[in-house]
């Protein structure tokens, strides 16, 4: 399973194709419609959000409810078009009183994209490097996390840090880095620990006041995972690289963990590696287990069967109410950056597309191995290989 996005962030609409889901899935247009809502949410957000009411219409691939087989188009309509249809416009002549964005934003796609791409029209770059094409992915994901569903999978995000406030580390460990979605869903930064969500908010209404914005780290979790997913013969295979990929495809992300992560390259072995130990499930049955979860639920580039646990931090949006300098791209003199009209803060609504990819880099795993012709046939070679794997283990 993968997928392709298309469209500008002020375009008609949001496109995304999904090949490779098998047939007979049963996906509704209101379960991926859920995620985009969570996407949208999140204290911090800006205007743009209270414009759009981000809902797919399908476009092909699906018949009474489930899937064809057959490539999967969804759609996201751009409600904000219809105030940018002059200078979003396809075809004709740009309008005589178009206003070239021409004071590129530090950290933004906008001043290597022009020179890359030959314009002295920053919109060119940034319409398409907006994180509004998060929306496209997040719809995609829903997607693969209905398929992963039918296989027990569940993958979801919370906020561990906005700016300088983070949920206290040991509050992390005594939950296993895994919290309930209802305590993550309710907070208005979609971080479960109530006095930190409270300083997040204050937090991020003093950079507002600063004419500023804010990064954060949120982790994302994947339980119920068979082990082999992945593979260890080739680089490409390796799920460790393939959700690393993922993850750093996402606007804004600068780094990366599993597991330990850095913190794994500070301690000895003996306090890094997770001992193997058998865990009686049902009678005439033992699991593989781990006493600990440090590798984050991967080793030598596949699932342990382990909850998959990630980190990742996501940098400042770069557009800024107090600009940072900048130079002109076509007089080449030093001015103040654009100031489009942006969020404070998007760590909230970064965890929900990371949960996506996650979904998407997972579901890709699951049709490797067990095949991508229809979910019966999927489903009884997924059976046959847990039942292998549990009678391997006794
Ligand atoms: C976004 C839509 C955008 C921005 C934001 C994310 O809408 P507009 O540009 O019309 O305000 O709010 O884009 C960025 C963070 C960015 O870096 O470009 C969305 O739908 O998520």
């Amino acid at each position: 399973m993968d997928y392709i996005t298309a469209g500008e962030s002020h375009g008609p609409s949001l496109v995304a194709l999904v090949r490779g889901v098998p047939a007979g899935l049963a996906l509704s247009a209101q379960a991926i419609n859920a995620d985009l809502a969570r996407r949208q949410s999140g204290y911090g957000r800006g205007g743009r959000m209270k414009i759009e009411v981000d809902q797919v219409r399908f476009m092909s691939g699906m018949r009474f409810g489930r899937t064809l087989g057959t490539p999967l188009a969804i759609e996201v309509a751009n409600r904000d078009w219809e105030n940018w249809r002059a200078r979003m416009a396809h075809e004709g002549a740009p309008p005589h009183d178009l206003v070239r964005e021409r004071s590129p934003r530090p950290g933004h796609a906008d001043l290597v994209g022009a020179l890359k791409n030959n314009t002295d029209d920053c919109r060119d770059v940034l319409e398409r490097a907006s994180a509004r094409e998060t929306a496209a992915r997040v719809a995609a994901g829903a997607v693969a996390r209905s398929f992963l569903a039918s296989f027990g999978v569940e993958v979801r995000s919370y906020v561990c840090r906005i700016g300088d406030v983070e949920i206290p580390p040991e509050e992390v460990a005594r939950k296993s880095g895994v919290f309930s979605a209802d305590r993550v869903e309710s907070s208005p930064v979609r971080c479960p620990h109530e006095e930190a969500s409270r300083q997040m908010t204050a937090a991020i209404d003093e950079a507002r006041e600063a004419g500023t914005s804010l990064g954060g780290w949120f982790s994302v979790t994947a339980t119920g995972l068979v082990c082999g997913l992945g593979g260890f013969a080739e680089p490409r295979e390796r799920l460790t690289a393939r959700l690393g990929a993922a993850l750093f495809s996402i606007p804004a992300i600068k780094g990366v963990e599993f597991g330990l992560g850095f913190a794994a390259g500070t301690l000895p072995g003996s306090r890094v590696h997770d001992e193997i130990v058998c865990t009686p499930d049902e009678p005439g049955r033992i699991q593989p287990a781990r006493a600990s979860n440090n590798a984050g639920g991967l080793e030598g580039g596949m699932s342990t069967g382990e909850p998959l646990v990630i980190r990742a931090a996501m940098k400042p949006i770069p557009t800024q109410a107090a600009p940072l300098r900048t130079v002109d791209l076509l007089t080449h003199e030093l001015t103040l950056a654009s100031k489009e009209r942006s969020d404070i803060c998007a760590v909230p609504a970064c965890a929900v597309v990371a949960e996506a990819e996650v979904a998407l880099v997972l579901a890709d795993a699951y049709t490797e191995k067990f095949g991508h012709d229809n979910m019966a046939d999927c489903l009884a070679r997924f059976e046959a290989y847990v039942a292998r794997v549990a009678r391997v283990a006794r």
